[in-house]
Order: C-alpha cells, then structure tokens, then sequence
C-alpha cells in the first residue's frame, strides 16, 4: 500500500486531548492511520532561524510521522499573514476591497513554497500519494515538480474558489493557475468553486476537457468535488450526557427562554456584524420576542495581527454595545457577545442546549459548524438551523432555513420561524439533514478523495506511444 504524506500549512501535534482535535485534524489522522503516513507542516511557532536553516523536528506516534518546523519572523509575516492571509484568503471570500497586495509578499509566498517542497524532497519515498491542503500551499506541486517529484500529488482547497472577475484582479493570477495545474487531482468543495476554477483557466489559456480530465498549459489533471464532512457520531457523543454544573444551572435560569447560538472563528467571512444587524431587526420586527429571547455570540479571535481582523473586532463590541444599550431591560441582555475561544466538548453540549443555531457567512467554502450544530442535536427535541444560502453547507443542509446573510429582514423572518416552529416540523427537518451528514460523513470525505487520486496511474508509470515510460509535461 502507498504511504500517505500530508502537507497543511498547520499540523495538529498530538498533545493527548483527542477531544480537543477538531473535525478536519481528526479526518486526517484518521487517514494517515490507515494506510501509515506522514504529516508535513508548520508547527505553529516563529522562531529565530534563517532561510536555509532545515531544523525539522520528526517523530512518530500511532503509525502517523510527524515532521514540523517553525517559520522565522519575516516568513510568517509575509507568507502566512500578508499573501495568505490579507491577499488568497480576502480574495477567495469575495473580498476584493480588504486584499492587500504587496509584490514583496509575493515572492515570499512563493520562496516559502519552495523551501518546504526542498524540505520534504528528502523524506518522500518513490510511491508515496500526497495530499495538500489548503490556500497557503497553491504553488507546492509547481515546486516539488520542479524538484523533479513525479509521485501522485493531490490538492483540496477548503475555502471557495472565486470567479473569474475576481480571481483574475489578483496580480499573479496567471502563475497561480499555472502552478495549480501541476497537481494530479484538484478537489473543491462544491461544484460551483471547481466551475470557477475551470472558467478562470479557460479566461486564461486553451483548455481542453473531457470529463473531469483536463490539460492545460501542456498538464494533465483530474478536478473533482469533495464536500467536507463531519463525524457525526463523536460529536453526538460530546454533546449528550450530563452537564457541567455551571451550564445546569444557566439551563435552570433561562426557563423558556428561546436560545440562539452562532460560533465562529472572529473572521469577516463569517457574516457577524450583519448577524447582529438581523437579530436587532428580530427584535424590531417581531417585538413579541423582547424578553423572551437571547443571542449568544462565541467568537474566538482569529489572525489577531492583521488590520481587517482588528478592524471586525472593534465593530462587532461596538454594535454588541449599542443593541444591548437599545433593547436590554434590567432584567434582560438581548445580546451576549463572548471573545473567547471554548472546549470543544463544551462547545458540542452549547449546541444541543439551544433552541436555533445561526449560520449565516457572506461566503464560506463549506462551514464544520452548520454541520456540528445539526449532529450535536437532541434527536428528540432537536433545534432549528439558520443557514446562508452562502456556505458550501447549503448545498447539502437543504432542509434548514436557508437565508440571504445580506437581507437582514429575511434573517430576521428565519429566526421567528425558527423560535416558533413546532416540534414534528424541526424533528423532520433534523432527520433529513442528518441523513445527509451521515451519508457524507468525514470518513466518505477522504476515502472518496484519496480513491480518485489513487486511480491517477503515477506519472512514473505512464506508458509513452512508443511503449516506453514517459514523464509528461513539466514547469521550463
Ligand atoms: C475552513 C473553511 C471549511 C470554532 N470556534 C471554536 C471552535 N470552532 C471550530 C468549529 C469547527 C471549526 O472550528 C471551524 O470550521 P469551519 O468549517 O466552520 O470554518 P473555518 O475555520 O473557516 O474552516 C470552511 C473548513 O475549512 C473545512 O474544510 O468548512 O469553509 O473556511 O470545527 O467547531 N472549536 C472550539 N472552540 C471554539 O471556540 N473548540
């Protein structure tokens, strides 16, 4: 069987709290446990060490090596915070007012690329698969290519991908797609990112296609769409059983009291100062609910050192503030908005607590909460979910209350529907949603994905015209 070699700009080191490890680390230890892997990634922390510096630390653990490192101050700043983070990650949201493009950045962004493909070079074996996660990493193929790797190598990005009205305003969009095209499988979340992807491509060059088999820029690769999934079981698990004695007595307090719940990291993406725009028109539009009714808002602060993530901070206490200085009594907060980041476990029993969970991202490229909210559920009492009609969730979560994030009137008639829908219509729609999130669990997630890449014959063996081995195109 072929090794499996993990890249993610972030590796989850096994610190011993398994119920600490959210869905996607699970999803892939899980799989590197399988078959026998490795996990390749920063390690999280900045450190003194210069560019050339190899300093990896590797060790291994239930049949998964893990080999990290940290990245120096300029690295991180530049690579991680300023081209993937204030250029990709605005730009792939839609968010093409808050990129911040800076050439300098750029040519970090690709030097980091390569300096983790030359790091890796020498722990591959020759039928290793790879599988690379996410936006940080667009170029690494291009670079391991380079490096002359002919193993199978897989890409999933797990936000969305932009049109070509978007994608193309980035200045280095031709070489982006150039180096995507050099990995072997391309995996979306839904079928609307990989059309964009194929209709930025086909803006830029000629392009052929048959099936979900392409060639571009003289490369051969596969596109195909793999919706993330959850673990539904664990996360019932988590979610029932007794309460901590500081929630029992919060459930005791609040009486009949209708709970809406939202968590998200604190991200502009996710839709929060709208949120509180349509909760307040909640209040106004269907006044019966004062009192009667609370929002609570967990919002983890999130990439803290870049400007727009400071600038949502500051706007959400600033409308927190002035909601609760409008509608609250002396007896009633309408609003609570907590910076803080929660224990999983908590957080999954928070979920089932609550009567309403409010999803609502301007876009998303799927959302793990929409799906936890569902799972974490009292099967028979379950709540409502919100959702927007933005995040990849919806293409499956089709029988929760779907909305427009931006139409805060509608979000607001979604929330009274939610708070008084009656029981036989929330356990119907509970059950039509958990049998999708059953169906497309985490596990069908990546052994969908690494079938798919498995079935790439490796370009080592691929047979020329003449009968002799052939490599096929690669970067001059
Ligand atoms: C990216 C894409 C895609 C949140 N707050 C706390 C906490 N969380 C956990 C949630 C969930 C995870 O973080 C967030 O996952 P999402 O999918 O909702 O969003 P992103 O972080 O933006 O993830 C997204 C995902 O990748 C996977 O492909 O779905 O579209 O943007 O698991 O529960 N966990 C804990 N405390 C918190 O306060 N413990």
């Amino acid at each position: 069987m072929n090794r499996l070699v993990v890249v993610s700009n972030r590796i989850a080191i096994p610190n011993g709290t398994k119920a600490s490890a959210g869905g996607l680390a699970v999803g892939i230890m899980d799989a590197l446990k399988t078959t026998g892997g490795m996990w390749f990634g920063w390690n999280g922390e900045i450190n003194e060490i210069g560019e050339d510096d190899e300093e990896m630390n590797v060790f291994e653990q239930d049949n998964i090596t893990y080999a990290s490192f940290g990245l120096n101050q300029n690295d991180y700043d530049l690579y991680y915070l300023q081209f993937s983070n204030a250029v990709i990650w605005p730009a792939f949201h839609y968010r093409l007012d808050l990129v911040n493009f800076q050439r300098e950045a750029w040519d970090v962004y690709c030097r980091v690329n390569r300096m983790l493909a030359r790091r890796l070079l020498p722990l591959l074996k020759a039928d290793d698969v790879l599988w690379i996660h996410d936006y940080h990493l667009l170029p690494f193929a291009a670079e391991l290519r380079k490096l002359g790797v002919q193993n199978r190598i897989g890409f999933f990005l797990h936000i969305p991908f932009p049109t070509p009205e978007i994608f193309n305003a980035l200045p280095p969009h031709k070489e982006l797609l150039e180096m995507l095209c050099d990995y072997d499988l391309l995996g979306f979340q839904t079928e609307s990112d990989r059309t964009a992807f194929l209709e930025c491509l086909s803006f830029l060059t000629l392009m052929q296609s048959k099936g979900k088999k392409h060639t571009a820029f003289g490369k051969h690769f596969i596109t195909g769409v793999y919706p993330i999934g959850i673990e539904p079981d664990s996360i019932k698990e988590m979610a029932e059983g007794p309460l901590p004695p500081k929630m029992a007595a919060m459930k005791k307090d609040l009486g009949d009291a209708k709970n809406i719940i939202a968590c998200e990291r604190l991200d502009y993406s996710k839709g929060l100062p709208e949120r509180f725009l349509a909760y307040e028109a909640l209040l106004e539009n269907y006044p019966e609910h004062r009192g009667k009714i609370r929002f609570s808002q967990i919002a983890p602060t999130s990439r803290g050192d870049v400007q727009a993530y400071q600038d949502i901070r500051h706007q959400l206490e600033t409308e927190a503030g002035r909601i609760n200085g409008k509608y609250g009594t002396l007896g009633w907060t309408p609003l609570y908005y907590l910076n803080q980041h929660f224990e999983r476990r908590l957080l999954m029993k928070i979920f089932r607590l609550t009567d309403i969970g409010l999803v609502t991202p301007l876009r998303d490229g799927m959302n793990l909460v929409a799906k936890e909210y569902v799972a974490a559920q009292d099967p028979r009492d379950p709540g409502v979910l919100v959702l927007s009609r933005f995040a990849g969730a919806a293409n499956e979560l089709t029988s929760a209350l779907i909305v427009n994030p931006y139409d805060r009137d509608e979000v607001a008639a979604a929330l009274n529907q939610a708070a008084t829908m009656p029981l036989n219509e929330r356990i119907s729609r509970y059950k039509d949603m958990m049998a999708v999130l059953q169906k497309n669990d985490i596990t069908h997630w990546r052994k969908t994905y690494l079938k798919d890449l498995l079935a790439i014959p490796a370009r080592s063996q691929v047979l020329g015209e003449a009968g002799k081995v052939a490599t096929l195109p690669r970067l001059a």
